[in-house]
């Protein structure tokens, strides 16, 4: 898989009857859709998108332009990660990741609502920094403490349960995320071990799920691509490895 990202002028790569996932390598939302992929063993191709120069094309898989997109049949897709990753699971249902039962889905949904402050914060911190104001690093910490308050009623491991389910897939990549805030000298945003024992021993925990594992990346590496956002010009292709290999040392000429 390539992680150059394709940009306006590039052609679309030719459909290959798999399952095509179009993404943005650091967004979070993508990351959901890429982790349900991974944890439902599903066979898939990932085509990343330069958000800021879009390929004509995207509009055709994703009206606004926004990723995850997923092409389900040639030239037919869906949008939005929540809309993606609800139907990969009721359409590919051999490893369920959703709770079974109807009150623990419901619950579920609760746990990524009142998360949802805290990703706000999180977005204003790395992206916006200019407009942080401190009850929005009241929500984080109050999202952060809601998470761990969970996990210890839970009990379990995950928050599904013994593996990783929806609800833990859905706001992992957020969690991945805010490890990278001091980095960048938002040390008000810190998880404190202290505080958050519980919490950082389910984000270890979490790193070592196969489909996390394969996808996921350093705080120093999102913080880097968070610098290059906040200086006006994202280094999407960072990750690249396919410019390297042509600068290779030639062997000279006899
Ligand atoms: N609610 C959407 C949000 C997706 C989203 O905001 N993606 C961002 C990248 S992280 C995007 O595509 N931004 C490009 C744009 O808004 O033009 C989802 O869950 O998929």
């Amino acid at each position: 898989m390539s992680e150059k990202h394709l940009q306006a002028g590039d052609v679309l790569p030719a459909y290959n009857g798999k399952l095509r996932l179009f993404a943005m390598r650091f967004c979070p939302y993508a990351e959901r859709s890429v982790l349900v992929l991974n944890a439902k063993n599903i066979d898939y191709d990932l085509v990343f998108i330069n958000l800021d120069h879009k390929p004509e094309w995207i509009f055709n898989f994703s009206p606004r332009g926004t990723v995850p997109a997923l092409e389900y049949e040639q030239g037919k897709s869906i949008f939005d990660s929540n809309i993606i990753n609800a139907y990969l699971d009721e359409k590919y249902p051999e490893k369920p990741l959703q709770a079974s039962e109807p009150l623990r889905r419901a619950q579920d949904k609760m746990i990524v609502e009142n998360f949802a402050p805290a990703q706000s914060a999180y977005y204003t911190a790395a992206f916006n920094p200019q407009n942080l104001q401190s009850d929005m690093v009241e929500n984080f910490h109050k999202g952060l403490e809601g998470l761990q308050k969970e996990l210890e009623v839970r009990g379990t491991k995950f928050l599904h349960g013994s593996d990783a389910g929806w609800v833990d897939l859905t706001i992992w990549p957020f969690l991945e995320r805010f490890l990278c805030l001091p980095l960048i000298g938002k040390t008000e945003f810190a998880m404190d071990s202290s505080k958050y024992g519980l919490l950082l021993a389910y984000i270890e925990a979490m790193k070592t799920v196969p489909a996390v594992k394969s996808y996921y990346l350093a705080a120093e590496t999102h913080a880097k691509f968070t610098e290059s956002h906040a200086k006006g010009d994202p280094n999407y292709n960072m990750l690249d490895t396919s410019a390297v290999c042509c600068m290779r040392p030639r062997k000279k000429k006899e």
